[in-house]
């Protein structure tokens, strides 16, 4: 019997796929206020990817942006759990769960990408994290590691010869996207200088590098492109 699986969809923008001619699809991960600089969760020098991004999707005929999309009683927020605080770890409903400042709320300014990003380029826009009571690091499936966004049917459909993965943050949602995209068997690069990522806690950007190269995942600068 075929493997059910649940889905969930919440794709915003999704344009008529071109002719794919180089095979090469690119996951623009949750460039979004939020992530930078003066936002509530800034990723160090978050902003500083943006013309590096904007420059390599002039190379990608397909590019697929993500936007952390969270309520306001998100699980994942600090201020909702009572006696808990920033950067603590809880289990809910069986799941380790970081709990951050709250950030990309649905709808605000916080949520929205950061300026100057190239948003033409995008073919897909999928927003994650929408459900209050599971987090979704990876743009291919929720924290619980069952319940899929439809990215990867989208992906698989398009055939690439690779998927390319950079934005923010490195640890958190760049690292759960190409761990699920290798495991689905594409083959998947990071570009590393076309992300910047949290570090929390200390030590955790060299970790996930480490462990996506364990895994296949080929880490290169945009350079190499
Ligand atoms: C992210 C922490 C919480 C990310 C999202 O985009 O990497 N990190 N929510
Ligand atoms: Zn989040």
């Amino acid at each position: 019997m075929a493997k059910i699986v649940n889905t969930i969809m919440v794709i915003i923008l999704q344009k008529e796929i071109p002719v794919m001619s180089n095979k090469k699809v690119l996951i623009v991960i949750d460039m979004q206020n939020d992530f930078c600089p003066g936002g509530n969760l800034p990723v160090k020098d978050g902003d500083e990817i943006i013309p590096v991004v904007n420059e390599i999707m002039k190379s990608f005929a397909v590019v697929v942006a993500t936007q952390d999309w969270h309520p306001q009683n998100h699980v994942s927020f600090a201020s909702n759990h009572k006696g808990k605080k920033i950067y603590d770890t809880i289990i809910h409903d069986g799941i380790d769960q970081a709990l951050w400042p709250d950030h990309c709320v649905a709808g605000t300014k916080g949520a929205d990408f950061y300026k100057g990003l190239d948003t033409d380029r995008f073919n897909l826009i999928l927003r994650k994290g929408t459900n209050p009571a599971i987090d979704s690091y990876s743009a291919f499936m929720e924290n619980d590691k069952k319940t899929e966004t439809g990215l990867h049917g989208y992906i698989k459909a398009l055939n690439p010869a690779k998927v390319f993965v950079c934005g923010l943050a490195t640890d958190y949602c760049v690292y759960y996207t190409a761990m699920d995209s290798v495991k689905y068997g594409f083959e998947t690069h990071v570009l590393i200088d076309a992300c910047r990522g949290i570090d929390e806690p200390a030590g955790s950007i060299n970790a996930v590098i480490a462990d996506m190269k364990k895994s296949g995942i080929k880490i290169e600068n945009v350079n190499e492109l």
